[in-house]
C-alpha cells in the first residue's frame, strides 16, 4: 500500500491533550491517527533563523514533520496573503480583501519553501495531499523539482464565484496552480462549480468526463468529498463522565433556564454579530424568553495578528454588553460570552447540555461545530441544531432547522421553534442528522479522497 503525505500549513501539536481549535487539524488528525503516514507543515513556531531542520517525532502510526517560519514569512505568507487576502476574498468578504504584491511574493516564497523541503522525504509510490488555501501552488512546485507522484488538493474553505475570484489581481497565477494537481476535492458542488467556470470560462479549459477537465494544457479531476467528524469518538466523549460532571456544572449555573450554545473561532465569517441581534430580537419579540434562556457563545482567539480580528472581538463585547444591559437581571446574564479555548471533552459535555446549537456563519466551508453539536446530543432528548444556510454543513446534516444568518428575526423565530418542538420531532430530526455523519465520518472521507487520488492519472 502507498504511503500517504498530507501537508498543511499548521500540523496539530503532538501533544494531543494541547486543544486544537482549528477545522482542518482537528480533521486531519483524526483522519490520520488510524491510518497512520506522515504529516509534514509548520510547527507553529516563528523564530528569526528558520528552521533549516524538519523535525520529525513519531506517534504511534504517525510522523510529524514539522519546522519553523521566519517572522517575516510569517508576517507575509500567513497573516498576510492567506489571511488577509484569501480568507475574507474566499468568504465573500471583498471589503476586509487587502491586496499586496509583497504578500503574494512572501506566499510564493513560503509555497517553494515548503516543496523544497518536503522533496526530500517523498519516495515513488507515496500519494501526497495538500490542505487548503496556504498551500495552493505546492503541485506546481513539486513538479517544477521533478516529482511524477500522485498530488491531490482539498480546499476547507469555499471557492467564491468567478467575479469575485477575477478581483485578485493574481488570480491568473494562483488559480492555474489549481491545475497541476491530480484530484481537487471540495466541500460542496458551489465551490467545484467555481473552479470549473473559471477553469472554462476564464482559462479556456473544457470537460473531458463528468469530473475531470482540461485547461492549459493539464488534466485533474473536480470533485466534492465533504468531510465529515470522528463520530464514534465524539459521542462518546460527549456521554463520558468526565464530560457529564461540565454538562452538571453547566446546568446547576444555569438554575432550571434553557440554554442555547455557539462554538466558533472568533472569526467574522461565523456571523457572531448577527446571531447576537437575533438572539436580541428573541428576548425583544418573544418576552417569555426572558429570564427563561441563555445564550453561551464561546468565541475561541485565533489570528491575533490580523487587525479584522481584534475588530471584530471589540464589535461583540460592545454588542454582547448591550444586549446584557437591555434584558440582564439580578440573577440572570442573557448573553455569556467567552473568549477563551476549552479542552474537548468539556466542550462536548457543554454542546450536550444546550437545548439549541445555534450555528450560523455568513459563510463557511463545512461547519465541524454543527457536526459535533448533533453528535453530542443525547439520544432520547436531544437538542436541535440552528443552521446557516451558507455553511457546507446544510447540504450534509440532515434534520438541522435551516436558516438565513442575515434576517435576524427569521432566526429568532427558528430558535423560537426549536425551543418549543416536541421531542418526538427533535429525536426524529437528529436520527437523521446521526445517521448521515456515521455513514460519512472523517475516516470514510479519508478513505474515499485517498482511493479516489490513487485511481490518478485520469487522463
Ligand atoms: C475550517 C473551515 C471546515 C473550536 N473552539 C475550540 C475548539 N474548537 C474546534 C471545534 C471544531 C474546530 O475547532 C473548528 O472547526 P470548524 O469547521 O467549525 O471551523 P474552521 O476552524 O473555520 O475550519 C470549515 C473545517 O476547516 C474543516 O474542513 O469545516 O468550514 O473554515 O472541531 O470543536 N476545540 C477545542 N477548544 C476550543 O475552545 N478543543
Amino acid at each position: 500500500m502507498s504511503r500517504l503525505i498530507v501537508v498543511s500549513n499548521r500540523v496539530a501539536p503532538v501533544d494531543e491533550t494541547k486543544p486544537t481549535s482549528g477545522g482542518l487539524a482537528v480533521a486531519v488528525l483524526a483522519a490520520l491517527k488510524r491510518s497512520g503516514g506522515i504529516w509534514f507543515g509548520w510547527s507553529g513556531d516563528v523564530s528569526e533563523v528558520p528552521g533549516e531542520v524538519v523535525h520529525k517525532v513519531r506517534s504511534g502510526r504517525l510522523t510529524y514533520a514539522t519546522f519553523d517560519l521566519s517572522t517575516r514569512d510569517h508576517e507575509e505568507y500567513y497573516n498576510g496573503f492567506a489571511n488577509s487576502t484569501l480568507w475574507p476574498l474566499f468568504h465573500y468578504r471583498l471589503d476586509l480583501a487587502n491586496f499586496s504584491r509583497r504578500n503574494y511574493a512572501g506566499y510564493r516564497r513560503v509555497n517553494a519553501y515548503f516543496a523544497r523541503k518536503l522533496v526530500d522525504l517523498i519516495e515513488p509510490d507515496d500519494l501526497i495531499w495538500v490542505h487548503d488555501y496556504h498551500l495552493f501552488p505546492m503541485a506546481e512546485e513539486l513538479r517544477r523539482a521533478g516529482v511524477a507522484n500522485r498530488i491531490g488538493f482539498f480546499l476547507h474553505t469555499p471557492l467564491p464565484p468567478l467575479e469575485l475570484l477575477l478581483a485578485l489581481p493574481e488570480h491568473q497565477e494562483l488559480m492555474r496552480s489549481f491545475f497541476a494537481y491530480d484530484l481537487v476535492g471540495f466541500q460542496t458542488e458551489a465551490d467545484r462549480r467555481s473552479l470549473l467556470d473559471y477553469a472554462i470560462q476564464e482559462a479556456g479549459g473544457e470537460m473531458a468526463g463528468d469530473t475531470v477537465f482540461r485547461a492549459l494544457g493539464r488534466t485533474a479531476s473536480a470533485e466534492v468529498h465533504p468531510i465529515g467528524v470522528d463520530t464514534d469518538n465524539i459521542e462518546r466523549a460527549a456521554a463520558s463522565a468526565a464530560a457529564a460532571r461540565y454538562g452538571a456544572r453547566m446546568r446547576t449555573s444555569l438554575g432550571g433556564r434553557r440554554l442555547i450554545v455557539g462554538v466558533d473561532r472568533l472569526d467574522y465569517s461565523k456571523g457572531l454579530p448577527e446571531r447576537f441581534a437575533a438572539f436580541g430580537h428573541l428576548l425583544g419579540a418573544y418576552p417569555a424568553n426572558r429570564n427563561r434562556v441563555s445564550l453561551m457563545q464561546i468565541a475561541t482567539p485565533t489570528r491575533a495578528g490580523v487587525p479584522e480580528y481584534e475588530e471584530i472581538r471589540r464589535a461583540l463585547e460592545t454588542l454582547a454588553g448591550h444586549i446584557n444591559g437591555e434584558f440582564a437581571d439580578f440573577d440572570w446574564v442573557p448573553i455569556r460570552y467567552l473568549n477563551k479555548s476549552f479542552a474537548r471533552r468539556t466542550l462536548f459535555g457543554l454542546l450536550r447540555t444546550a437545548q439549541v446549537g445555534l450555528i450560523t456563519p455568513l459563510r463557511d466551508g463545512m461547519n465541524l461545530v454543527a457536526m459535533e453539536y448533533v453528535a453530542s446530543q443525547p439520544p432520547t432528548d436531544p437538542g436541535v441544531l440552528v443552521l446557516s444556510r451558507f455553511a457546507g454543513a446544510a447540504h450534509s446534516v440532515p434534520g438541522a432547522v435551516i436558516v438565513n444568518p442575515y434576517d435576524a428575526e427569521g432566526v429568532a423565530e427558528a430558535i423560537q421553534l426549536s425551543l418549543d418542538m416536541p421531542r418526538e420531532e427533535r429525536v426524529e430530526r437528529w436520527q437523521a442528522g446521526m445517521e448521515a455523519l456515521r455513514r460519512n465520518d472523517v475516516s470514510r472521507w479519508r478513505e474515499i479522497f485517498v482511493s479516489r487520488l490513487a485511481e490518478a492519472p485520469f487522463a
